[in-house]
């Protein structure tokens, strides 16, 4: 077998963001873009040969034809044995796990999450380390320098694997494992919960609705729910996996998961409902007219962990993005562990659940996971919720607000400005910085500024520090609002406004958040200047 090398020249544009290259398929089409950047994550790797590398994606359009060139470009690298996922498909959860299961080298993840897919939609790559999680920022930078002098790739001239049936092949030196895409996982899932105690739940008449939103997340939810679990036939909805998510935007929250909060906000809705991105690693959680805030959500489990088998020792710390709400800092103070703030984005957290240091991890963009993998991941938090929901047998409005009485409630929402001009959006958060040192002690209404900073970032592990990752303006009452631009979107510029305030007051916590908030809201537009340089009235998604 011949292994040919390609001549190319750099594409200015390969550099990661908040999780992976994210590209639109007509820029990973074009010719040797995608071969480049892989040719840079494999130039930056040392030790690798004869090593296993994981290969999977979420099913999105181009997706076959980018595992295909992996694998001959993975086989000329010089890997002993890739294992890749039936159909080409694996969740970026699974991922992680087949990962540190089979003690892999480390994994590329084929995805763009929650953005759409199809041929005018996004495309994504990522590469996972051998811990299973994502590349931290040293190695997305050398992958990025590497990739703005790459001068050829290796590919070796072989035909395509047949990626639909298990079993493996033998390509020069490189062994091609075809593997089940949830067998790892769902095996996984049941070492973490009570499986005998949530098919007993079932066994009640329990009704639960999950939306895989025709992504990844389909085959993973009818394996465990409705086979291993014995949930009923029509638990999973939209859980075929389609290139093109079925025309939708595979984001699991009220905006885009509307027809899921269609059902449980209607007439004799299910007990419990959740949905899952793209690529299976986000949640959404809701009871019966109920929507859980990804931040409660975190804080819930970790008040309740000890509950789950998995958890049952107790948990060693929690880990939160820095805008997620300070929900889950209440539960540590009672636990008596740390609560740890970090940048957005799960590589943040890697460093935290391989040195023991965190067990629960969360962000507000409905991502929650634990010390299981080391990417967040969707159905383990919905499988959490239902060992919760098995165990105490009360309603999910019940166990939120019982949580709500006695650690207060941290009211949060998150306002997205997307497609904005990058121009603005720049202009914009300097206007921000240039303010950070004269709003302390500002007052706004009945809010006095008592910090304001730009987010920096000492990993405690590593000692890595990671710069300007979002401006904070802390409240005298501990309210916060928090400004980010998206490190995911691929048109124009994406401004992430989050708003967040505690309420102790039993009778007051069951309001309307953008009621409760809308005093904060007023604040962030008048610092910012968002509608004056967004042009914007009002926000396109709103969670
Ligand atoms: C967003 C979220 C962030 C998450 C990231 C990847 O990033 O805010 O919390 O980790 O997406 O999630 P950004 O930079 O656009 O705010 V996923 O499920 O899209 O891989
Ligand atoms: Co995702």
């Amino acid at each position: 077998m011949n292994i040919k090398n390609v001549a190319t020249t750099p594409f200015t544009d390969q550099k990661p963001g908040t999780s992976g290259l994210r590209k639109s398929v007509p820029v990973f089409q074009q010719t040797n873009y995608l071969e480049n950047f892989i040719q840079s994550i494999f130039a930056t790797l040392e030790g690798y040969k004869g090593k296993t590398l994981v290969i999977g994606g979420d099913g999105r359009y181009y997706n076959r034809e980018a595992i295909q060139t992996i694998i001959k470009m993975a086989v000329a690298a010089g890997f002993g044995r890739l294992l890749v996922g039936q159909g080409g498909l694996l969740s970026t959860p699974a991922v992680s796990c087949v990962i540190r299961k089979h003690h892999a080298f480390g994994g590329i993840v084929l995805s763009a999450s929650h953005n759409p897919g199809g041929p005018t939609g996004d495309f994504g790559i990522k590469y996972n380390i051998g811990n299973g999680g994502p590349a931290p920022e040293k190695v997305t930078d050398a992958i990025y320098e590497y990739s703005q002098t790459v001068t050829y790739y290796p590919i070796a001239e072989v035909g395509d694997v047949d990626l639909d049936t298990l079993g493996t092949t033998q390509l020069h030196d490189t062994v091609v494992e075809i593997i089940d895409p949830v067998a790892d996982y769902a095996e996984l899932m049941e070492q973490l919960f009570d499986f005998d105690q949530i098919r007993d739940l079932f066994a009640t008449g329990f009704r639960m609705r999950f939306d895989a939103m025709h992504a990844i997340n389909g085959p993973y939810a009818q394996e465990i729910l409705v086979k291993r679990l014995a949930a009923p036939a029509d638990t999973v909805m939209n859980g075929t996996p389609l290139p093109d998510f079925g025309g939708g935007h595979p984001d699991p929250n009220l905006t885009y998961a509307h027809e899921l909060v269609e059902v449980m906000n209607g007439d004799n809705p299910p007990s419990f409902g959740a949905a899952s991105d793209g690529d299976g690693d986000r949640n959404m959680v809701l009871g019966s007219h109920f929507f859980v805030t990804p931040s409660d959500s975190l804080a819930v489990l970790a008040a309740n962990a000890t509950l789950v088998p998995g958890y049952r020792g107790g948990l060693a710390g929690i880990a939160r993005s820095m805008p997620t709400s300070q929900a889950p800092d209440r539960v540590a103070e009672q636990l008596g562990i740390k609560c740890f703030e970090t940048p957005t984005g799960w590589k943040f957290f890697g460093n935290l659940l391989d040195a023991g240091e965190a067990t629960l991890c969360g962000e507000e963009s409905f991502g929650t996971g634990s010390n299981h993998v080391r990417e967040k991941d969707g159905l383990w938090a919905v499988l959490f919720w239902l060992n919760l929901l098995a165990v105490r047998r009360e309603s999910v409005a019940t166990i939120v607000r019982d949580h709500w009485q006695k650690f207060g409630r941290n009211i949060y929402s998150r306002h997205d400005y997307d497609e904005i001009d990058n121009d603005s959006a720049q202009v914009l958060m300097a206007g921000l910085r240039e303010q950070l040192t004269s709003l302390p002690g500002a007052q706004f209404d009945g809010y006095r500024v008592a910090y304001s900073d730009d987010f920096s970032y000492k990993d405690p592990i590593d000692s890595s520090v990671s710069t300007a990752q979002g401006i904070r303006i802390g409240f005298n009452d501990g309210s916060r609002i928090v400004f980010r631009l998206s490190g995911t979107g691929t048109k124009g510029a994406t401004l992430r406004v989050y708003l967040e305030r505690f309420e102790p007051d039993e009778k007051k916590q069951d309001q309307d958040a953008q009621q409760a908030l809308a005093d904060l809201i007023a604040i962030a537009d008048r610092i910012a200047g968002i509608r004056r340089l967004t042009g914007r009235d009002q926000p396109t998604v709103i969670t």
